[in-house]
């Protein structure tokens, strides 16, 4: 059997994709719209001091599309603590008015193919412990890596894997400040194998991105997608001009 690679883990992560049911928002009375956004917002801010300690990270993005309308990734260092918030979540009075669209369930993952980071160093840290940039535009999709015939990731060599991931990064160093990534790994907790979240300020640049990508070996030979949500960011603050109807 080939090796596999050693990973080193950070916060889990759930993404979490909601549809907003206008008609019954709009046939709620202006007080209970009032409530809810007010509840959902003191929520944000509960949020927001959890990652002020470091102990999480969290953004939401406004979906671009019919996919879904809200866009939520939470980073929590422990997996109960995602089904904590998404239940506090669920039993909101905002949660009246939506829809599960789509969720995906991962791990903060950095492979260990070139070299072994410490979880001691601050880089590494940063990395695997990341507050989330509020950037303008965010895009989420989950991936695999192909197990077919002659293209079988899983059955080559580290070395060679090694080198198609080298080759891949410098691709990606090509966008350093123009796009942010974090790579999530999903073995064991959901449909596909990783989750990749890419952060930019300007939208056409998680295309070049995406698209110069897929001429790398890797990607060209071994990727496999799933469906792709885009969206803007959504502050606190600009929430009452969102949901107003
Ligand atoms: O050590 C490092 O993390 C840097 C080198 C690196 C690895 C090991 C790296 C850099 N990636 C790595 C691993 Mn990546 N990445 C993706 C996608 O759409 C596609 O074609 C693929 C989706 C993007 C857009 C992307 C971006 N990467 C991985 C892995 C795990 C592989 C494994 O373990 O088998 C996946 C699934 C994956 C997918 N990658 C970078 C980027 C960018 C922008 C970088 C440069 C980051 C930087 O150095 O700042």
């Amino acid at each position: 059997a080939a090796e596999a690679v050693k990973t080193v883990d950070g916060w889990y992560c759930l993404h979490d994709m909601r549809t907003i049911d206008w008609t019954s928002w709009k046939l709620a009375s202006k007080e209970e719209r009032d409530e809810a956004i007010q509840e959902f917002k003191n929520l944000l801010t509960k949020w927001e001091d959890v990652e002020k300690e470091e102990n999480g990270s969290n953004v939401l993005y406004k979906v671009v599309g019919q996919k879904a309308d809200l866009m939520l990734m939470i980073l929590r260092p422990t997996m109960n603590e995602l089904t904590d918030l998404e239940t506090e979540l669920n039993k909101s009075k905002l949660a009246e008015f939506l829809q599960p669209a789509y969720s995906y369930v991962s791990v903060v993952e950095l492979s260990q193919y070139s070299g072994n980071s410490s979880a001691d160093d601050p880089k590494t840290r940063e990395r695997l412990y990341p507050i989330l940039p509020k950037w303008e535009h965010m895009c989420f999709y989950p991936m695999d890596k192909r197990r077919q015939g002659d293209e079988n990731w899983y059955s080559l060599p580290f070395k060679e894997r090694a080198r198609q991931l080298y080759e891949h990064s410098k691709t990606g160093r090509k966008y350093a400040g123009e796009v942010k990534q974090v790579i999530t790994g999903s073995f064991g907790f959901d449909d596909w194998e990783w989750g990749v979240t890419l952060f930019a300020h300007d939208a056409i640049q998680l295309k070049k991105l995406v698209y110069e990508m897929r001429f790398d070996e890797v990607s060209a030979k071994y990727g496999e997608f799933g469906a792709f949500y885009v969206g803007n960011h959504l502050a606190k603050d600009d929430m009452d001009d969102y949901l107003h109807v």
